[in-house]
């Protein structure tokens, strides 16, 4: 097999000595700063170390819209590609050690040989996703009206196994969790009865909950729009809350933050997971009007701290049941995909850092005294605390870079890679369309 190419740590540490100086520096004054606050710098750095957040394997390859897909160069043509790019991202960023596969789209010829060479470049696999949006070639039944809850028993029996084989697949993959996402529902008034559409999902969910492992987790993603214009039968958290519920403790409910329609409180979704026991985790993205699948933190990110706010606020008060998974789930129409991606994951880490700036205990008073202006500028005070120094020294003492996209751009990588992957004419490889 050809020499495939790979960043190599010298390169790294080369790139990094040129950086060294100036975040040494910057990261002592933060330092003084913040001891000023009571705050540990030091403390934060390991924070942001721990950090860990999974890389979706669809979202390697350049994705696209109903209108158009503009490939990019040197595209991963299969699941081996595709790790090497998360290995790559995993390595100048440190923070993303897991890939979320999706099925049928990475499924394995060997799944063992797959777990081979992704714990040879520090990989390791988070929850598998299950595809009963799409027909695929050979398929019996067509999910043209549905799937976990199509009214034709054999359609959804077809589904239900489908998500069967998921799990099994992930079992040798050393997976512990698997996500459901449907796109069941109607598109005209009158189309689908609510109420029996529901009945039939749990139907189905029971027998795919039947079949996981003692020490795995489904987490159900709820939805509130497209594929299906009218109706969803997975629409909003109460109703994926509902059947988190009936289904029984290894149920939970994942939070897509493109999932919701504009200026919804989704930190207070989140808020309520927590307390109820039942937030699966997440998967990151952001959005300005429908599920549009942007980088992490490119348009909203104060609503991504605040949601980390509430995560941290559970952490540190050791909630039960909290035990979150981090996924990012994104489409990468104009970027480089290993770009967006690292550059997601950095955001996701100064959230969460952020949200760990945060006085809890000036916020509970100035909550428990009814003082509005001062519980939002205690937020704001963390949210606007540049903790750049703190992500960059976290990186490179982990043996990542301190600046990710200068030294992966220096890298030639892509490059490196467009010679190594010619493109196939006319065959998507991986990004959502
Ligand atoms: C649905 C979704 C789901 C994935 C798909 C790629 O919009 O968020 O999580 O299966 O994107
Ligand atoms: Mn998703």
């Amino acid at each position: 097999m050809a020499a495939h190419f790979e960043i190599d740590d010298s390169f790294i540490a080369e790139q990094n000595q040129k950086a060294h100086e100036w975040v040494e520096e910057d990261y002592e004054h933060l330092g003084k700063k913040l001891r000023r606050q009571n705050v540990d710098i030091e403390d934060l750095v390991s924070k942001a170390q721990q950090f860990r957040v999974a890389v979706p394997s669809w979202g390697v390859g350049t994705g696209g819209t109903r209108f158009a897909r503009f490939a990019g160069i040197g595209e991963p043509r299969d699941i081996y590609e595709k790790l090497e790019d998360c290995a790559t991202i995993f390595k100048l960023v440190c923070s993303t050690p897991a890939v979320s596969l999706h099925i049928p789209w990475d499924k394995p010829d060997d799944a063992a040989t797959l777990r081979e060479f992704a714990s040879g470049r520090g990989l390791s696999f988070d929850a598998m996703n299950s595809n009963t949006f799409q027909d695929q070639p050979g398929h019996e039944h067509s999910y043209k009206f549905g799937s976990l809850t199509h009214p034709d028993k054999a359609v959804r029996d077809q589904a239900v196994a489908h998500n069967i084989e998921c799990i099994e697949i992930g079992k040798t993959l050393g997976s512990k969790a698997h996500t459901v996402w449907i796109g069941d529902g109607g598109h005209f008034p009158g189309q689908q009865h609510f109420r029996h559409a529901l009945e039939r999902y749990l139907e189905s969910m029971r027998d795919i909950y039947a079949a996981l492992p003692d020490d795995w987790r489904v987490f159900m993603e709820h939805k509130f729009y497209e594929p299906a214009f009218y109706s969803t039968v997975i629409n909003d958290w109460g109703t994926n809350y509902y059947c988190a519920r009936e289904l029984g403790p290894k149920a939970f409910c994942l939070v897509d933050l493109g999932h919701h329609a504009p200026n919804v409180n989704i930190e207070m979704i989140v808020g309520r997971l927590i307390q109820f026991g039942k937030l699966a985790g997440f998967h990151f993205n952001d959005s300005k009007y429908g599920d549009d699948d942007l980088d992490s933190g490119s348009i909203k990110p104060f609503q991504l701290f605040l949601i980390f706010n509430e995560l941290v606020d559970a952490e540190l008060n050791k909630i039960t049941n909290f035990n979150p998974a981090y996924m990012l789930d994104q489409s990468h129409n104009v970027t480089d995909p290993i770009e967006s991606l690292m550059m997601s994951a950095v955001e996701l880490v100064r959230a969460y850092v952020q949200a760990h700036l945060v006085d809890r205990d000036a916020l509970t008073e100035a909550q428990n005294n009814c003082d509005p202006l001062l519980a939002l500028s205690i937020l704001k005070q963390a949210f606007t605390t540049d903790v750049a120094p703190i992500l960059a020294v976290a990186r490179e003492r982990a043996g990542g870079a301190i600046d990710p996209l200068n030294a992966y751009r220096q890298s030639g990588y892509r490059r490196r890679k467009a010679e190594e992957r010619p493109s196939i004419k006319g065959v998507a490889v991986s990004g959502i369309v």
